[in-house]
């Protein structure tokens, strides 16, 4: 499908870029994107499409990469002025809300004045460019659930508040210049991309390095949290379908489940027959042994934060009504998808399976070698 337009993406090599920029290429588009200098490979999520397409420097070419910043404004003028996008999705953030309380200006500078340069470039171009910005359901806070478009916004972190001056400026470039400009507002969304310091995938990789015998145990903060999960590749389609919607408008993207961290852990470890049994303690004193009374799982303060955001629950029927975008990968075959991939990666990486290109096994195939190691693994204490 042609659709000859170009769109520019901020964030392209992290999770929801990458799944974007496949996205937006099968549909037609001329997908550029900016990374920023980094001292080791940003692109690792990527690299595929970089080999596939950007074999040169050309107007035409499918996919094509400049290095720009969200703090510097002239290497994003330059990059529209040179690429002079249809759409602009700005997905490049500091994305990680514990940091954040370590990194507080930079997150600002990142997550709220980088939209607004971008913003101010549209309105000073007179460009007819649609912008994207990825707004968060970390912006509700301690709002109680179920949350949609028309709920208080109370942010509790840097992360929070920042995603919430951009929302805002997104709403005000639109009402007062006519920009087409609009806030997904998507609830938390994993996958096998997603980055290693996110609960979901510090407890699926946790768990394969602890069938490889590289880790013994998974240490995590507050487990009581709720979040709604859903799949980083569908909410990317939410995202073009709110910049296809016929004006520029706000949206709740998210599944409708919602979760606790600890039920997140029973999950995963119940997929792999390894059941987990708690000292029934809370905050720092609680753990999770496995049948011989190893420690499988345990607490460590470091990861709480300052303050938190108990429970996040989305409401995503305007998504629904407005643009017929409903989530299929729910928290059960999310937790499966995740799982299996770090099996199978960590499983290749130990020569406990051979490395083969070009061949899809099935979730379950992986699953069942880790019953297999996780049966030998509790006749064995490992501390
Ligand atoms: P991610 O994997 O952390 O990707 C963020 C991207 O932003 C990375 O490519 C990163 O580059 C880039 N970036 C960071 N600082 C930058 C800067 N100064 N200039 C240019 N690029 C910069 O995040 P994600 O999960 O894909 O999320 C995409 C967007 O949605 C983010 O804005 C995030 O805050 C927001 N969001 C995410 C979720 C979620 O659950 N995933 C939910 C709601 C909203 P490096 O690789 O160089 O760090
Ligand atoms: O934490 C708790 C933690 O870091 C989820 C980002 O994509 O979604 C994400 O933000 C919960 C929190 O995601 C650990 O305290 C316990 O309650 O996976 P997370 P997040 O903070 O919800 C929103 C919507 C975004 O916009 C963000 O960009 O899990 N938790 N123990 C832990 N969290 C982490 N990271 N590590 C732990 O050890």
């Amino acid at each position: 499908m042609e659709s000859g337009k170009v769109a520019l993406i901020t964030g392209i090599g992290g999770q929801d870029g990458s799944y974007l920029t496949e996205f937006l290429i099968k549909k037609g588009y001329r997908v550029r994107g900016i990374i920023r200098r980094a001292s080791w490979p940003n692109t690792q999520r990527i690299f595929h499409l970089m080999k596939e397409y950007e074999v040169e420097d050309d107007d035409n070419s499918r996919f094509w990469l400049r290095y720009a910043d969200l703090t510097d404004a002239s290497s994003l003028r330059t990059i529209i002025e040179k690429f002079k996008p249809d759409e602009i999705y700005n997905l490049g953030s500091q994305s990680h809300v514990g940091i954040s309380f370590q990194n507080p200006i930079s997150t600002l500078d990142i997550n709220s004045i980088g939209p607004l340069r971008i913003l101010d470039i549209i309105r000073d171009m007179k460009i007819p460019c649609k912008y994207y910005q990825a707004s968060s359901s970390e912006m509700f806070g301690i709002s109680p659930p179920p949350q949609n478009e028309k709920t208080p916004m109370l942010p509790q972190s840097p992360y929070g508040i920042a995603k919430l001056a951009a929302y805002h400026l997104t709403k005000m470039y639109r009402n007062s210049y006519g920009i087409f400009s609009s806030n997904g507002i998507l609830f938390n969304h994993e996958s096998p991309r997603r980055g290693i310091n996110f609960v979901t995938r510090k407890i699926t990789i946790g768990i394969a390095k602890m069938l490889t015998g590289d880790e013994a145990r998974i240490t995590l903060g507050n487990l009581d949290a709720k979040r709604d999960w859903g799949y980083s590749k569908e909410y990317v389609e939410a995202m073009w379908k709110i910049l296809q919607h016929h004006e520029p408008e706000d949206f709740v993207i998210a599944t409708g489940e919602t979760h606790t961290i600890r039920e997140f852990i029973e999950e995963c470890f119940n997929l792999i027959s390894m059941p987990l049994a708690s000292n029934e303690k809370q905050g720092a004193d609680e753990k999770y042994f496995d049948e011989n009374w190893n420690v499988r799982v345990d607490i460590h303060p470091k990861y709480y934060r300052p303050s938190e955001v108990p429970a996040l629950l989305g409401d995503a029927s305007k998504a629904k009504r407005l643009l017929g975008w409903e989530p299929k990968t729910k928290f059960k075959e999310l937790a499966k998808m995740m799982l299996a991939a770090d099996l199978k990666d960590r499983f290749e990486r130990a020569g406990i399976l051979p490395i083969e290109p070009g061949v899809e096994k099935p979730d379950e195939f992986y699953l069942e070698k880790a019953r297999e190691l996780a049966d030998k693994l509790k006749l064995k204490k490992s501390n």
